[in-house]
């Protein structure tokens, strides 16, 4: 795929005018991220994932929103502008197909910042030409209404904001350009995009609240509150930071009142994940990240009320989130169906962000363990091991009538997975003071800073096939004590998923250690890590052993579908059996747990440890191989299970 400048009749338009630059704020949090940017990844398993980003999908969306008129749709925005007539442009597509844009460039500036590319930098700059001649004078910037004011698009509404809390996702659409914005600008230090995100938040803010004149809504479709935050983080100025707060405190309380987008009670009174996953999931972190904002103990306590419930009740063993395809939505407590299961893409995404944020709010490991199970399994299943496919729901099971695509009308998932794997290595490290916490095991080096000093870590692992890390202190110029954080994963304590909706059905037992060069050190846990506090020098070494072994899952009798079923996961992957490696109707599985089950490392789906078994089907011994979830689909559909039957 190559990017070409994308060229317009727009390309000569005035830059717009700067606004102010302010001091960027503090994110508030108890912990400190550690950037992707200070972390390069050396790793195999997610090297690929980060080159196929990198080469395929990101090139492949601009090239989509170019080929499906996404580009368009901005150009129109700006001749209907102009004119004095109507020109009759048809409304097209969904109106948050601006957000592929800025979802993309959003993934292509995490890049950038590694990566750095003049070429692909100059064919952003292109297209956020385009994208800013379609703003109004005042700032608003909504393309399925500019482009045909009268006959706007049917979701949309005949005036600003009137079905901004139905259909019209304008604050969505602001949310994913805040996002996009700030990354670009902190990538290549250019105000283009941020000057168009500000404009059109503070044309929100102007025409959004309680005040005389002002519509009192919320955002059907969160995200603004998190963009906002994220806005707010960037320039210092608190009113982003105020209209994100607004914007939860007002839910629940305005004109639409519904489960579907969370607002059937003020959020601060909400305890159980209900409605869409991924407005639910989006909502959450900006609940979080407000509440690291301004210390509001309300948001916090609500949260962990919500988290709860669905770690205990409603999350896949995948880590997929929503059970049905009904409204997108989360269904009851205990509703898992997993040949129906929806469990989209974006809001595995959103699950990552969620538990991302509670991390960084309460620091315990068992956060992680949550993300690691989405990340690792029903997150990467989202797309082909080649970044070109996608899936948008990622069912637990198949009767073969699935297949990943390469775009999709409503292409929210593939342009987010373009904006999450890049991001992907600021999820390893976090500190705070002299703590550094290792959340994520993959081969990196870390460069940072602790206490205020700068630190060189190397991470080298085979993970996620072998549970052995290597550590080395390459550089330190730390004169006190570090206490180095090591997550030691749920899986390997004996537990599936915090709280217990799944656990281990064998007997297995399996064990951690730590050594400091060579001499074993208290692995007494913490909030579930080991922390190791020395005067460490450039050359120490430590080595985390996590036992890994194939083993077998059961679910919470209260799940239906799983009950008389069992799962095999393995370390952080959970397996399944697809139709390509079995010669027999792979449905019918009926697992023995008491035979053994075998790994064999294989070359095939960019390098597997694939598990074989001794199983039965109707009735006759077969030998059964299980491949990673997520890799599954690749040769072509057919039929695929991950809760087998057992006896
Ligand atoms: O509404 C925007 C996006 O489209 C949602 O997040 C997805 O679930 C899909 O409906
Ligand atoms: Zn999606």
């Amino acid at each position: 795929m190559r990017i070409r400048l994308y060229f317009t009749a727009l390309a000569l338009l005035p830059a717009i005018a700067c606004t102010q630059t302010q001091q960027p704020a503090s994110h508030g949090y108890p912990i400190d991220p550690v950037p992707f940017t200070s972390v390069k990844v050396t790793d195999s398993f997610w090297g690929q994932r980060l080159k196929a980003s990198r080469e395929v999908t990101i090139p492949l969306a601009f090239s989509k929103c170019e080929e499906t008129g996404r580009y368009l749709n901005f150009e129109q925005a700006y001749r209907q502008m102009n004119s004095k007539e109507n020109l009759g442009f048809p409304p097209s597509g969904f109106p948050f197909d601006d957000t592929d844009v800025y979802k993309t460039i959003e993934g292509a500036s995490y890049v950038l910042q590694t990566y750095p590319d003049a070429k692909m930098e100059a064919y952003i700059d292109s297209v956020l030409t385009i994208v800013a001649a379609a703003q109004e004078p005042d700032g608003y910037l909504y393309t399925p209404r500019t482009m045909n004011p009268e006959h706007p698009h049917p979701w949309s509404g005949l005036t600003r904001w009137s079905e901004v809390e139905g259909g019209s996702h304008e604050f969505y659409n602001l949310g994913h350009m805040l996002e996009a914005a700030v990354a670009h600008y902190q990538a290549t230090g250019k105000r283009n995009f941020l000057d168009i995100a500000i404009r059109y938040a503070d044309c929100v803010i102007r025409e959004i609240g309680e005040g005389e004149g002002q519509t009192c809504v919320v955002p059907g479709h969160q995200i603004a509150e998190m963009g906002l935050a994220k806005l707010y983080l960037a320039t210092g100025d608190r009113k982003y930071l105020d209209q994100a707060k607004f914007f939860l405190d007002k839910r629940g309380t305005t004109k639409i009142r519904s489960a579907y987008s969370q607002s059937h009670i003020p959020v601060l009174e909400q305890d159980e994940a209900v409605g869409h996953a991924v407005r639910a999931a989006y909502m959450y972190a900006g609940m979080a990240d407000v509440a690291a904002l301004t210390g509001d103990q309300g948001y916090i306590d609500a949260i962990d009320r919500i988290w709860e419930n669905i770690v205990t009740k409603k999350l896949y063993i995948t880590g997929g989130i929503g059970a049905t395809a009904d409204g997108e939505a989360f269904g009851p407590n205990y509703f898992l169906p997993n040949a129906t299961s929806y469990c989209e893409t974006c809001a595995a995404i959103g699950n990552v962000y969620v538990n991302y944020r509670m991390f960084l709010l309460h620091g315990d490991a068992k956060y992680y363990d949550v993300l690691e199970r989405t990340l690792y399994n029903g997150l990467i299943s989202g797309v082909s091991l080649d970044g070109g496919a996608f899936f948008y729901p990622n069912p637990l099971e198949s009767h073969g009538q699935h297949h990943r695509e390469p775009w999709f009308g409503c292409a929210c998932c593939p342009s987010n997975i373009c904006r999450f794997i890049p991001s992907l290595p600021g999820y390893v490290y976090a500190s705070k003071d002299n703590t550094l916490w290792v959340n994520l095991y993959m081969s990196n080096t870390l460069t940072t800073q602790v206490a205020g000093k700068d630190i060189t870590l190397t991470q080298q692992t085979g993970y996620p096939w072998d549970g052995d890390v290597l550590l080395t202190v390459e550089k330190t110029a730390l004169k006190g004590k570090m206490a180095l954080k090591l997550r030691i994963p749920g899986w390997v304590r004996g537990e599936v998923t915090p709280g217990g909706l799944y656990s281990f059905a064998d007997d297995k037992q399996t064990a951690y250690s730590v050594t400091v060069n060579g001499e074993t050190v208290d692995g007494t846990l913490d909030s579930g890590y080991v922390t190791v506090e020395r005067n460490w020098k450039a050359g120490d070494q430590v080595r985390i052993h996590l036992d890994m072994e194939p083993r077998l899952v059961k679910a919470d009798e209260r799940v239906e579908a799983d009950r008389g079923r069992l799962a095999v996961e393995k370390g952080p992957i959970v397996y399944c059996a697809e139709w390509a490696d079995n010669s027999f109707p792979t449905l019918e599985t009926v697992l023995n747990p008491a035979r053994p089950i075998t790994v064999r490392h294989e070359d095939k789906l960019c390098g597997i440890d694939e598990l074989s078994t001794r199983a039965t089907v109707n009735g006759k011994d077969v030998d059964l191989t299980l491949i990673p979830y997520y890799a599954w689909c690749h040769r072509g559909s057919g039929d695929m299970i991950v809760w087998m039957q057992a006896n």
